[in-house]
């Protein structure tokens, strides 16, 4: 095994500088330079890619569904088995011979990156990994770097937001082609930090587009979430937990369970599931269980019954539930059992079979409840309360308390922060972050709840669409509204929608709880004073400083 490497994309990147034995999150050395080849294969295919759309050639949806995919299989805590680069690698190699060959004429000055030839066997790639690591070239500027670590991330988070709306056949080829001209900008040494900033808004912009397809797609396919109360207490009987974000798993695996007597319950960024018409009426959904994904190590040891992970945050399965947690899609541990899909279907017999088999929850808990379903149409369809709450001082202010959950301490703040706004705010939130509050009862305000749970973290995309819709009825512009945004971090997807956030303009964002070890100080600097972009201190302090006396 490998016993070197380097990855610092995440929040909880050692030491908040990089991993560089293993990682943090489970994912050991060979995997990571295994990810580091996959990603330097595809600054490959982008350079061609990019030729291609330069001449006018399109690229088939093949390719796309490809590149996306490999690129969202690379997001922290989506893929550890290195069976799965191997294979990756070798067909983005082969992808980019085929982009060549389709460009034919090809100019001088080729990055070696798009010149590249994969070996066939995994000794040999974790020896030609060395050529893609990050910090190879020791002489490139670090802002250089920063800002194509930066695209890099962006694009990765925004791979999974395309992911899930090619299963839903929703498809658009400004977002699929910006893929190739950003992979191929990471190779271009003559771009300034001026042309890579641009670039990064630019990702930005384009993944707002994608979270929207996205949106589209979930909509389309499962109606508009409406406000659902969910049960977060254990029941009686044979159960499956389902995690990740993909709605369409979930789905597949709902109409394969009914009349089985399984109940199906959603874990972490899959409670949104349970507004969506078409999913929640399955009456075998019963419930959310756990908190968020890091907590899955203790909530899921010795469990008696089965766990489908269909996205991130998967985490080392213990011994004790390891033959119980199955993984599908692009999401792989070495040792868990795999469901693939077979010529467009999936059969999750084995999964079915497995919870059947140990029996599950032998006694009901004492029922709770928690509300979920305020996406933008849910949300917006009280607009004329909520402006007439603002208007007439019911509602001081809003907090987009929104994005991931993670390890560390300091992210007592947002459960801190949230507990201590006052009564007359209101709280939208997104993404797993959540879990740190959306179990306590915080009230009501104009007869709406305080806490509305917008969904998923690609339900930034509601969240904005909301923000714009309020702007547009106070005619100003969303940065003038009584709205904060604090936002927590942890994987890249994150990234992406802080690219899109201020892409958009919206300033004064608070990040935390760290900020990214990938950016240097003169361009978060920038970002300082561009963006008013700040770290979160005490949630006392921010408080304070956002609401006044
Ligand atoms: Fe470390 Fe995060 Fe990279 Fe994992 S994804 S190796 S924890 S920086
Ligand atoms: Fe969470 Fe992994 Fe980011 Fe979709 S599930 S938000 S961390």
């Amino acid at each position: 095994m490998e016993s070197s490497m380097f990855c610092y994309q995440c929040e909880q990147t050692l030491g908040a500088k990089g991993c560089v034995k293993s990682g943090v999150c489970g994912k050991n050395a060979n995997v990571a330079n295994l990810q580091d080849l996959l990603v330097y294969e595809l600054k490959g295919v982008g350079f061609y890619g990019q030729k291609a759309i330069d001449k006018g050639l399109p690229i088939d949806l093949e390719t796309h569904k490809f590149v996306v995919d490999a690129m969202f299989s690379t997001l922290t805590n989506v893929n550890f088995d290195e069976e799965h680069f191997v294979h990756y690698i070798k067909h983005a190699d082969k992808i980019k011979e085929e982009l060549k060959q389709k460009v034919a004429d090809i100019p001088d000055n080729i990055p070696e990156a798009a010149i590249y030839r994969a070996p066939e066997t995994m000794e040999d790639m974790l020896k030609d990994s060395k050529r893609a690591g990050i910090m190879v070239d020791e002489n490139l500027d670090m802002d250089i770097r920063s800002l194509r670590e930066l695209l890099i991330y962006g694009f990765k988070g925004m791979a999974a937001y395309a992911h899930h709306a090619l299963i839903l056949d929703k498809y658009d080829d400004e977002v699929h082609n910006f893929f190739y001209k950003g992979l191929a900008a990471t190779l271009d040494n003559t771009l300034t930090v001026e042309d890579l900033f641009n670039l990064n808004m630019e990702l930005g912009k384009v993944n707002f587009k994608c979270m929207e397809l996205l949106d589209a797609a979930n909509t389309g396919a499962y109606g508009n979430p409406e406000p659902t109360e969910v049960l977060v207490t254990k029941k009686k009987g044979p159960f499956i937990i389902v995690s990740g974000h993909d709605l369409k798993d979930l789905k597949l695996l709902l109409e394969q369970t009914e009349g089985k007597g399984i109940n199906i319950y959603t874990h972490c960024e899959m409670i949104p599931a349970h507004g969506y018409p078409e999913l929640k009426k399955y009456k075998h959904l019963v419930g959310n269980y756990g908190g968020a994904w890091q907590k899955q190590q203790e909530e899921f040891d010795g469990i008696p019954g089965c766990i489908l992970m269909t996205t991130n945050c998967l985490q080392k399965p213990r011994d004790s539930y390891k033959d119980r947690l199955f993984t599908t899609s692009i999401v792989g541990w070495p040792d868990s059992p795999h469901i693939e899909e077979v010529n467009g279907k999936k059969d999750f017999t084995p999964i079915i079979e497995k919870a059947l088999e140990l029996g599950g929850f032998t006694e009901d808990e004492p029922e709770k409840k928690i509300l979920v379903g305020f996406g933008h149409h849910a949300t917006l369809s009280h607009a004329n309360e909520i402006i007439e709450a603002v208007k007439s001082g019911k509602i001081r202010h809003f907090f987009l308390i929104g994005g991931c959950d993670g390890a560390r301490p300091g992210r007592n703040y947002y459960t801190e922060f949230a507990e201590k706004t006052p009564q007359d705010t209101v709280i939208l939130t997104l993404a797993c972050g959540k879990f740190r509050f959306n179990k306590l009862y915080l009230g009501t305000v104009a007869g709406l709840p305080r806490l509305l749970d917008v969904g998923q973290c690609s339900d930034s995309y509601s969240a904005i669409r909301i923000a714009l819709a309020l702007a547009d009825a106070f005619d100003c512009g969303v940065n003038e509204l009584p709205l904060s945004l604090v936002l927590s971090w942890y994987e890249q997807k994150a990234v992406g929608i802080l690219l899109t956030l201020l892409s958009l303009g919206i300033k004064d964002i608070r990040l935390g709880p760290t900020l990214p070890a990938f950016i240097t100080p003169n361009i978060l600097q920038v970002l300082v004073d561009k963006f008013g972009l700040k770290p979160i201190s005490t949630p006392d302090e921010d408080l304070q400083a956002i609401l006044g006396k």
